[in-house]
């Protein structure tokens, strides 16, 4: 029997995958997929690409792909993220433990021997002592329920499934539906090919601009220098949003609530900030996601951005986000999303006001209007962080599904273990920072504290741990309260739940951050072999 079975080679998996190795575990591991890649696999879209930096969104485990792979641009795009994964699976010679195109259908926990039986869509059954998901916090794809969806004549594609042999829009009437991160960095490059492009808004989103770039030699040196420190300062919460990485130390530094500055010095920063480019505009000032006035300074001057670049007053307004507080909902960054409004061949329909009534054979219907498509592009999100987990089978402690575990919102310890669940595992589950820090380095970390229960466990002779009463609940209790210290739960975003009709609407990722995530994890682990809040057996 083997002993641990790894669901997902993305990120997460791969690591946890190559440190199960490492520690002397039988260990193996399956994804649906036909290679490498999670996420970063099937997201094939135009212009997908990181929003973090490349730099950041790395490894940071092995010191041989530390220093033996290079990023080519500032934001890595979806193929070049693709070819790292491989590297690394080649590079650490992971591939002849992994199953691909095997998706698990079920995961049952037996109490008589504290196994799980594993059973794929082939039929193959595997049997585990350890069961670690790393499924992937943003891996399934949802489709809006528009009635007549299934009658569009033309071809219909999810940004997220998007065909490996790429669909030409030249000359084509393509309709595309959605305004998040996807939709934002889809749009200007399917404006630049189609014949015309019809977006259908209905509540936008705030975007920054990336200003990406190609990484030069200088980068790269500076980085070299530098990179101890930033992981170190990452990881100390000293450096905010998405990595301030290469910034002038200057402007890390003058990162405090913005009352302790004047709105000139206000200004300012948001502008030195705005001209960097990426995500390091929302996090400006320290206090954004806990102050409704400071988080007003950002949204007011990222609103006059949109004023300042969109020609049309009316398209301009559609496309300006009100009502809810910024970094609520993700932050988009993107190259050229507001200036494509000023392109001929795209037209912006407000689905706010009037949501589409149905699709035809023809087309979309807004408000009684036909609008006829030769594609439709749903760059329509995901049924995030807990989406995969449910997806599965899983059943635990006298045949307990997670759907009934769960049915009242995500139940979990540290984000990692459920209760009730033995020897099960999550790297990126909900009550984790997951979506709401840079996952690569909070998925280490997880892997990490994975690798460190297990081994405790194998040395004390142990064959089955269980999260004992009371721990799971003042977690998932924690991860309740610390988010109304902040302004996450003020607004309907994928975050809560709220994309996806009947979700129990709760915070799916730990927002108390992950210096005090990762000092909580560290601290369970006690000097005599206890591990806080387990119980073993
Ligand atoms: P998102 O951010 O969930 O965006 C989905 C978009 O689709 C959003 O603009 C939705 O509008 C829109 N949507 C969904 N259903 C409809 C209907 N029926 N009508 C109109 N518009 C609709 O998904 P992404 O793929 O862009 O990004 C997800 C994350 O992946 C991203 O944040 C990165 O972390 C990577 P709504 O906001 O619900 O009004």
């Amino acid at each position: 029997m083997l002993d641990v079975l790894v669901v997902g080679a993305g990120f997460g998996g791969l690591h946890m995958l190559w440190k199960l190795r490492e520690l002397g575990f039988s260990a193996e591991c399956v994804d649906a997929a036909d290679d490498v890649g999670g996420v970063w696999h099937s997201n094939r879209y135009p212009g997908a690409r990181c929003d973090v930096e490349s730099l950041v969104y790395s490894y940071t485990f092995s010191p041989e792909i530390d220093a033996e792979w290079r990023w080519t641009e500032r934001y890595a795009a979806q193929p070049e993220i693709q070819r790292y994964l491989a590297f690394v699976a080649d590079r650490l010679d992971l591939r002849s433990l992994i199953r691909f195109s095997t998706r698990v259908e079920k995961a049952h926990f037996n109490e008589a021997d504290n196994t799980w039986t594993v059973v794929t869509h082939r039929g193959a059954v595997i049997s585990v002592r350890y069961l670690i998901l790393a499924t992937g916090p943003i891996s399934v794809p949802v489709m809006p329920d528009i009635p007549g969806i299934e009658d569009f004549s033309g071809q219909t594609f999810h940004t997220a499934l998007w065909p490996a042999d790429k669909p030409d829009f030249t000359g084509k009437r393509v309709g595309l539906i959605g305004t998040g991160s996807s939709g934002v960095q889809s749009i200007p490059l399917i404006a630049e090919q189609a014949g015309r492009l019809t977006v259908f808004l209905r509540t936008p989103n705030f975007v920054v601009p990336a200003r990406n770039h190609p990484l030069s030699d200088a980068d790269q040196a500076k980085w070299d220098a530098e990179k101890h420190y930033i992981r170190d300062a990452i990881w100390a919460g000293e450096i905010g949003g998405a990595g301030d990485v290469l910034m002038e130390r200057e402007l890390i530094e003058a990162r405090k609530p913005a009352g302790e500055y004047t709105p000139e010095q206000q200004q300012y920063y948001l502008q030195r900030r705005w001209d960097w480019g990426g995500g390091v505009t929302m996090s400006a000032f320290s206090d954004v996601l806990v102050n409704p006035s400071t988080n007003d300074v950002v949204a007011d001057f990222l609103r006059s951005k949109i004023r300042e670049t969109v020609r049309d007053p009316g398209t301009a307004e559609l496309l300006t986000p009100r009502g809810y507080y910024v970094g609520t909902r993700r932050i988009c960054v993107g190259t050229g999303f507001y200036e494509t409004f000023n392109r001929s061949n795209v037209d912006l329909v407000d689905v706010r006001a009037h949501p589409i009534e149905r699709i035809t054979a023809r087309g979309v219907v807004v408000n009684g209007e036909e609008y006829p498509l030769d594609y439709i592009v749903f760059a329509t999100g995901f049924d995030a962080v807990t989406g995969a987990l449910t997806r599965i089978d899983l059943r635990g402690v006298a045949g307990r599904t997670i759907q009934d575990a769960w049915a009242q919102g995500p139940q979990t310890y540290l984000g990692i273990a459920v209760q009730g669940f033995p020897n099960m595992l999550m790297i990126g589950g909900p009550g984790s920072p997951s979506v709401l820090s840079i996952v690569v380095q909070t998925n280490e970390m997880q892997a990490d504290w994975i690798g460190r229960l297990l081994t405790t466990l194998r040395e004390q002779g142990k064959a089955r741990f269980d999260v004992a009463p009371g721990y799971q609940d003042a977690w998932t209790e924690h991860v309740n309260e610390v988010v109304k210290r902040t302004l996450f739960s003020t607004s309907d975003s994928w975050y809560v739940g709220a994309n996806i009709p009947g979700k129990p609407r709760a915070i799916l990722a730990y927002t108390g951050g992950i210096r005090a995530y990762r000092e909580k994890c560290q601290s369970v682990f006690g000097k005599d072999g206890s591990v806080e809040g387990l119980i073993t057996a």
